[in-house]
């Protein structure tokens, strides 16, 4: 098994997952900045041209970030960061589904289209037009999942789940370009530290982060 990685908080996110997890799995470098993720052989293996993704050792690819933790929480399920039982696995779904859907999919075409339009030019449809909604609408959702987050610790309740870093990395990278946490959410506020906090986070960054001077990458 190995994993194609690069700089970017999706592999972040899958590498902050490994840490957690306490496994190790070996990474082959893929120059991102260079795009070699868009084109063979990286994409004959993933055509979805975006990092990270998995490779099986009978040559297997898995690409898509929750898909690959998905695959590793399955053959390692120790510690749970999805959940051991249905009820926890389908609560994880209801809150990883809100993020994803609601949050942390807006912020990242929010800065595709925006701040980050000269690297993505060559890469895929932007949609300038739409930067300034889709960066309204995180903040409105951030304040909404800070009205349910309540007294809880983490997003699905007591337990850091696989949720928690989706979030973290990718408000971790929004900061740094402009879409950050308001210091008025101040559930949402405490939760990032406690997450910021974690061996995992200063751990999963990319060693090329002070070089590319982003943060969350
Ligand atoms: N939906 C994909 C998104 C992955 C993604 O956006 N990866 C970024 C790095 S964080 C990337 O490959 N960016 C370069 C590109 O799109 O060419 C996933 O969850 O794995």
């Amino acid at each position: 098994m190995k994993v194609y990685n690069s700089l970017g908080p999706n592999p972040r996110m899958l590498r902050m997952f490994i840490l957690e997890k306490g496994i190790e799995i070996p990474f082959i470098e893929t120059d991102l900045m260079g795009m070699a993720n868009r084109k063979p052989p990286y994409t004959d293996k993933n055509p979805g041209g975006q990092m990270p993704a998995l490779e099986l050792d009978d040559g297997t690819v898995i690409g898509e970030t929750v898909a690959i933790c998905e695959y590793l929480e399955d053959v390692h399920p120790t510690p749970a960061l999805i959940g051991s039982t249905p009820k926890e696995k389908a609560t994880h779904r209801q809150w990883q589904r809100r993020v994803e859907l609601n949050i942390t999919e807006h912020m990242y075409n929010g800065f595709r289209y925006g701040v980050g339009a000269d690297m993505f030019r060559e890469r895929m449809r932007l949609i300038p037009e739409s930067v300034d909604g889709l960066t309204t609408l995180v903040q409105e959702k951030l304040a909404w999942l800070d009205g349910l987050m309540g007294n809880n610790d983490y997003i699905c309740g007591s337990e850091m789940r696989m949720v928690d870093l989706i979030l973290y990395c990718a408000m971790d990278f929004g900061t740094g370009v402009g879409q950050s946490i308001s210091s008025d959410l101040k559930n949402l506020t405490a939760w990032f530290s406690r997450i910021d906090s974690r061996p995992s986070a200063e751990a999963s960054k990319h060693q090329t982060t002070a070089e590319v001077g982003m943060r969350g990458i």
